[in-house]
């Protein structure tokens, strides 16, 4: 008999959170006549980061919240980049920044990133907010990470004791993530790209996520049975790349667009060893956008004043 995982669908959790972000909306809108107002920074013309901008964008829509997009050109100083900053900070209507990343070379990322009023710092980048995490201090959690776990609790899986193994080191992903899941006591091991046996540490691992952009990298001999899988990864796959397996998989994608997306998780072999595992896309990526907004929700509630 082929057992057959538990799809934990990011679009499905995604959808009640932002069902939950709205009704808050309404609340505050009725107690205090305010609406949460997000500003995302735009640099240049990355075809990914406009399909993401786009669709925190949709969110902000679907749940009320004001938003603002400023597009900046590929050329963009540092400087300009925190002049818009600056005005952004000082706006009374607006209670979240974020500046999508990644942002062009001549860019100084981290000036940019601590330019960003900690209390509007809604993707927790700021190294104020960052050390809060490590502090288990009350502050804004990247939305990646945030909406991993979410979806792990939201679909009851302990992480108590359990051996959680994340595989990539990123600030945005890997290393907070790594921070929550230890903040909720797992036994957590942390691998990257000097990991000399990454397969001993990822056959161990009750939860295993994730996040290093390596397509294919989690194969099905490197999973436990039964193991719950999270995939980060996002890797746009054009046709004259892909396997036959994967145009047959994904022909609908191919045949309209020419390309497709998939984890860092070796999908079709992996999940039948697995309990639950989340696909690509439909997984992380939508949860994502689901925290971003509850993160600008939590920034307005504060200068508001509601609980
Ligand atoms: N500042 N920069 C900042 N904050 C972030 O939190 C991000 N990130 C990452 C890139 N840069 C950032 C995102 O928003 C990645 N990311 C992100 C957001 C949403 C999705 C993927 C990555 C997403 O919605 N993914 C869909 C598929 C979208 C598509 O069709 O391309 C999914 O189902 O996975």
């Amino acid at each position: 008999m082929i057992k057959i995982a538990e799809i934990i669908s990011g679009t499905e959790i995604s959808k009640q959170i932002k069902n939950e972000v709205k009704a808050e909306i309404e609340r505050m809108e009725k107690e205090k006549g305010k609406r949460p107002g997000l500003a995302v920074i735009l640099v240049g013309e990355n075809p990914a980061s406009k399909v993401y901008v786009a669709s925190k964008q949709r969110g902000c829509e679907q749940v009320g919240i004001m938003s603002e997009s400023i597009k900046m050109d590929d050329s963009v100083s540092t400087e300009d980049i925190l002049k818009e900053i600056e005005k952004l900070n000082s706006r009374d209507d607006i209670h979240g920044i974020l500046v999508q990343l990644p942002l062009p070379e001549q860019v100084d990322k981290n000036k940019v990133l601590e330019a960003i009023s900690p209390d509007k710092d809604v993707d927790g980048f700021h190294p104020i907010n960052m050390g809060k995490l490590v502090a288990q201090k009350d502050c804004f959690v990247p939305a990646t990470p945030l909406g991993i776990i979410e979806m792990l609790k939201r679909t009851n899986i302990a992480l108590k004791g359990k051996n959680a193994t994340m595989v990539g080191h990123s600030e945005i992903v890997g290393k907070p993530c790594s921070l929550l899941l230890l903040n909720e006591w797992a036994t957590v091991t942390i691998c990257h790209i000097e990991t000399r046996d990454l397969k001993m540490h990822t056959k161990d691992a009750d939860i295993l996520i994730v996040a290093a952009g390596v397509p294919y990298l989690i194969k099905e001999d490197m999973v436990k049975e039964g193991a719950v899988v999270i995939d980060v990864g996002i890797n746009r796959i054009t046709k004259d790349k892909a396997s036959s397996e994967l145009l047959e998989w994904r022909k609908e994608d191919f045949d309209k667009k020419q390309a497709t997306l998939i984890g860092d998780v070796d999908y079709l072999r992996v999940e039948p060893k697995a309990s639950y595992i989340s696909p690509v896309p439909g997984g992380v990526g939508p949860m994502t956008i689901a925290m971003l907004l509850k993160n600008t929700l939590m920034a307005a509630k504060k200068t508001v004043g509601m609980k």
